[in-house]
């Protein structure tokens, strides 16, 4: 392994990495407090393709969610109600039926089942909604009840956690999910959660439900009122008991979604944190097999980067969950299969379909739908990226060299190498923005491009060219927010002459103090071509009625192939 780090601070962490050694509650920190998150991403990236190379699992799940109505409402939680509150529920087994039926066509292998603590619920119930998910869903494997429903249920039945599992694995429950860990911390607990089960004892449950030989999955919840050590603290937690029991499967950092809780003023968590978390987990966790980047919570986008970044699992298809979706997680609808595997290829790595131990997903289990069978091509890996041997020289790169960086390179190869030259430009870290406002002045065009859904034809419904007043009003409002510039761009419109775009040039500068952005190359040529003038003559003119600079658009014409 040869990473070069921005941050020397790595370096002693990246060589125990290399023979294997334990990262400790000090490395942790430093993994948090430092900025250099491609050096951590690639260190992060080692790890995943020792143990995975370019494989990315994930699961066709369905989440059931069978009550809201809940005893704790922690204050992270935008999903529990109170009993007869607007928006309570509480399935029937019937309820249960018909929502698993509304699916039974889809090739579904694992079942997601929480809920929250509804007083009005007997043990029976529980055990009941078990055989029902077996009796519909005979093959799916049922990963039911967080710690805290397991907590809730041995106080139901006066059964200990090790009978209380018992019983439930005789009515079906094959494995748990990782949720209600939260953030293993006293004062987080007391702050945000005081009703639910401390980080203590949810250990302590999820040790014992290990030994009564159920594995489970872990979380943590971040990006609400938490500090690095307590992440950190959270992370060595969860791998001691792991070292103890070697009952998790994996691990699952939550991004906290604000939407709808009690701590609805807290700002989202960034890309950058996202990103942070699921490598500190990676390198943190050497006794987990698996770290997922659930989808749901950072967005397909997202996860798709976080596969480099030392996440080997996406999670589930997932259908209709309501927990994180209630508080503003992606979606509750879920993806395709196709969808799912073309995000994962689309990122470079190559998909597998797991069961919920990490299985391939079977196709006998899926009995005779056609065309479910995972092919072999499909299990294994496809992709294999050979990371560049050398750095690249200062000053401008070949096409060949352009091109194999293109095809070969590492995502973070390419982003540690732009990095660097992006420092050698502009070593001053800052970082630009314009407040601007874009005016499409019209969107009459005779270019007819067949990407293009803002163009209407001359004569077609729809079309328009600005007025006068709107545009005057568009501007005035861009001013009034802090505003300095306007994108200002259109179609190419038969009715418009040179003395037109002048005309409106002159109009803006008269009254305004903005800097126009206006005018990309193909409008221009089409200015040019109409007035049969050459364009630096269109050019000298534009500029002298205000025109100050020109936006870079309309350049999808530089490969004549594309262009025809
Ligand atoms: O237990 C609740 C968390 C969990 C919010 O084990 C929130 O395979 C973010 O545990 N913002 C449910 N998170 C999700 C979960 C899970 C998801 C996917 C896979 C697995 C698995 C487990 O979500 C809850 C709680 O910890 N949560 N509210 C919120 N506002
Ligand atoms: Fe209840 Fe779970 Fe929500 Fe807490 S997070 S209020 S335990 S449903």
């Amino acid at each position: 392994m040869h990473i070069t780090f921005n941050d020397p601070n790595l370096a002693p962490l990246a060589e125990k990495v290399e023979k294997r050694e334990r990262l400790d509650f000090e490395d942790g920190l430093t993994l948090y407090t430092s900025r250099d998150i491609l050096g951590i991403g690639k260190l992060a990236d080692h790890v995943r393709r020792q143990r995975h190379g370019k494989r990315a699992y994930y699961v066709y799940n369905q989440h059931l969610n069978y009550t809201n109505v809940c005893a704790n409402r922690c204050r992270f939680c935008a999903y529990a109600r109170d009993e007869g509150e607007s928006g309570a529920f509480t399935f029937t087994l019937e309820d249960v039926r018909r929502q698993l039926l509304s699916r039974i066509d889809e090739p579904i292998t694992e079942l997601h089942v929480v809920g929250g603590l509804n007083p009005a619920l007997g043990f029976d119930y529980y055990m009941d909604l078990l055989r029902t998910l077996k009796e519909i869903r005979p093959h799916a494997t049922i990963k039911a009840f967080t710690a805290v429903e397991i907590d809730y249920l041995s106080k139901l039945s006066g059964l200990s956690i090790s009978e209380t599992i018992g019983q439930l694995k005789a009515a079906g429950l094959a494995m748990m999910p990782g949720g209600g860990a939260e953030v293993i911390s006293a004062r987080i607990h007391h702050k945000l959660f005081p009703r639910k089960i401390d980080g203590d004892r949810w250990l302590e449950i999820i040790e014992a439900v290990h030994e009564a030989g159920i594995v489970t999955n872990a979380t943590m919840l971040y990006g609400h009122i938490e500090n690095a050590a307590e992440r950190v603290n959270h992370l060595i937690r969860v791998r001691e008991l792991q070292d103890k029991t070697r009952g998790f499967s994996a691990f699952i950092p939550l991004a906290f979604h604000s939407k709808n809780t009690r701590l609805s003023h807290l700002p989202a968590t960034t890309a950058f944190d996202d990103l942070k978390n699921i490598a500190a987990a990676r390198l943190m966790l050497d006794n987990f097999d698996h770290i997922k980047a659930y989808w749901v919570m950072i967005g397909e986008k997202l996860a798709q980067v976080a596969l480099n970044f030392g996440a080997d699992d996406l999670d589930g298809t997932i259908i209709e969950e309501k927990i994180t979706h209630m508080a503003g997680a992606r979606s509750a609808k879920g993806l395709t299969r196709e969808a799912m595997e073309g995000m994962i290829r689309a990122a470079g790595f190559s998909p597998v379909e797991r069961d919920s131990f990490y299985h391939p997903a079977a196709a006998p289990k899926r009995d005779q739908r056609p065309g479910m069978e995972i092919s072999e091509e499909r299990k294994e890996t496809r992709y294999s990226f050979p990371i560049p041997s050398r750095a690249l020289p200062p000053g401008p790169i070949s096409e060949e060299e352009a091109l194999s960086l293109f095809r070969n390179a590492d995502l973070l190869d390419l982003g540690k190498i732009a990095h660097s030259r992006r420092m050698a430009l502009h070593p001053e870290k800052i970082v630009t923005f314009v407040v601007d406002r874009n005016i499409n002045y019209t969107n009459i065009c005779t270019s007819g491009c067949r990407f293009c859904a803002f163009y209407r034809s001359p004569g077609d419904p729809g079309g328009y060219r600005i007025s006068n007043e709107s545009l005057k009003q568009k501007i005035e409002e861009t001013l009034a927010l802090g505003g300095t510039q306007i994108l200002l761009q259109g179609g190419m419109n038969p009715d418009l002459c040179l003395e037109d775009y002048k005309e409106m040039l002159r109009f803006i500068k008269e009254r305004f103090p903005i800097h126009i952005h206006g005018f990309s190359p193909p409008e221009i040529f089409f200015i040019a071509k109409k007035e049969g003038i050459s364009v630096e003559a269109v050019l000298t003119a534009l500029i002298d009625a205000g025109l100050n600079s020109i936006p870079g658009g309309g350049a999808e014409i530089l490969v004549d192939e594309i262009r025809k």
